[in-house]
């Protein structure tokens, strides 16, 4: 069983389902699964130094013989050094987050990357087109990490009538009941982070794991939203130390406070005083399992889904 739409000839892949490019948590073991499992696994850059980020594409391509991605975080410093590797590495995919991807479209599209920036409004989605975008990502605010305004299901509606190419949904999708609404609003593809993170191949450290099973309905808080980059967390105790210097707008003393945080969380396993970045789904995630098991229940109960849907249909 599939789901067939543009984004599979895209990009060669026998589902529509993306892993989204988390830092310091998508790494290659699970992109590589994801990838294998039919749909495509994308690597997370975040603000990784260049040569680990060459041993992840290495290692990712060591692992899998199908397309995988990667997902610049165009806020990092050195990015200008990074899209250079990823052209030399011949990565087959980008997507792009946090910025306007304007200034590397030609290069990467020179080198037959396929280039699909994460969208939060209408407006981007349209320059993103114009300068030859093969898709986009429209991502709502139930999203994780670095997110906009709009949600998801007024979001994408509104790209897909506003862009040709095909749009791939994000944020609040974790299950295939999702999956099939982010279909009837228009969508094309899905991509999932939450979900994601509680797969076996997924290498973050286990507390974090722990921390998304236990997660309920309000457990996500958006932080730093003085600083102008509002990103969405698990509450815990740096979450509300800096929910405090929001009030405040004490803007330089949360970027102080929050540098280095997503790592402790996700490698050392710190989820009192590190970043755990993660959507609103994380309360929809309910076990550890194999990436492979995640993406054919999504498709199957999508499926199913629809099916039930279409035979509410009256004469
Ligand atoms: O990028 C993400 N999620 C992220 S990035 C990240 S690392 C980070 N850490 C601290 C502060 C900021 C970033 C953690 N999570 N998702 C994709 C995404 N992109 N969400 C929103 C956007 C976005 C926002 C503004 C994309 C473009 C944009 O454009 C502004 C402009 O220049 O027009």
């Amino acid at each position: 069983m599939t789901l067939t739409t543009r984004v599979n000839t895209l990009l060669g892949i026998e589902h529509p389902v993306i892993q989204g490019g988390m830092a310091w948590t998508a790494t290659a073991e699970l992109s590589a699964a994801v990838s294998n499992a039919g749909g495509i696994g994308i690597i997370g850059a975040g603000q990784m130094p260049t040569d680990l980020l060459r041993d992840q594409i290495r290692l990712a391509k060591s692992l899998t013989e199908r397309p995988f991605g990667v997902n610049l975080m165009l806020l990092a410093p050195h990015i200008d050094e990074v899209v250079q590797m990823v052209i030399d590495e011949r990565v087959p995919v980008v997507t792009t987050g946090a910025g306007n991807p304007g200034k590397f479209m030609t290069a990467l599209k020179g080198a037959d990357i396929k280039v699909i920036p994460i969208v939060p409004s209408v407006a981007l989605a349209r320059r993103m087109e114009s300068i030859g975008a093969d898709a986009i990502i429209g991502e709502g605010m139930e999203a994780g990490g670095h997110i906009g305004e709009l949600t998801t299901m007024v979001l994408i509606p509104q790209l897909v009538d506003a862009v040709e190419i095909p749009v791939i949904a994000a944020g609040g999708i974790a299950d295939g009941r999702g999956v099939a609404a982010a279909f009837a609003l228009g969508a094309e593809g899905v991509q999932l982070g939450t979900r994601f993170m509680c797969a076996e191949e997924c290498t973050i450290h286990p507390s974090v794991k722990q921390q998304l099973l236990a997660a309920k309905d309000r457990d996500t808080v958006v932080t730093g939203r003085s600083t102008g980059h509002p990103v969405r967390v698990l509450k815990n105790r740096l979450a509300r130390q800096i929910m405090e210097l929001d009030r405040e707008n004490r803007v330089e003393e949360i970027e102080a406070l929050g540098a280095g945080k997503l790592a402790l969380a996700m490698r050392q396993g710190d989820t009192d005083m590190g970043s755990v970045m993660a959507g609103q789904a994380a309360a929809m995630v309910c076990r550890i399992e194999p990436a492979a098991d995640i993406v054919s229940e999504l498709v199957r109960d999508a499926q199913a889904v629809m099916g039930r849907l279409a035979s509410l249909k009256g004469a």
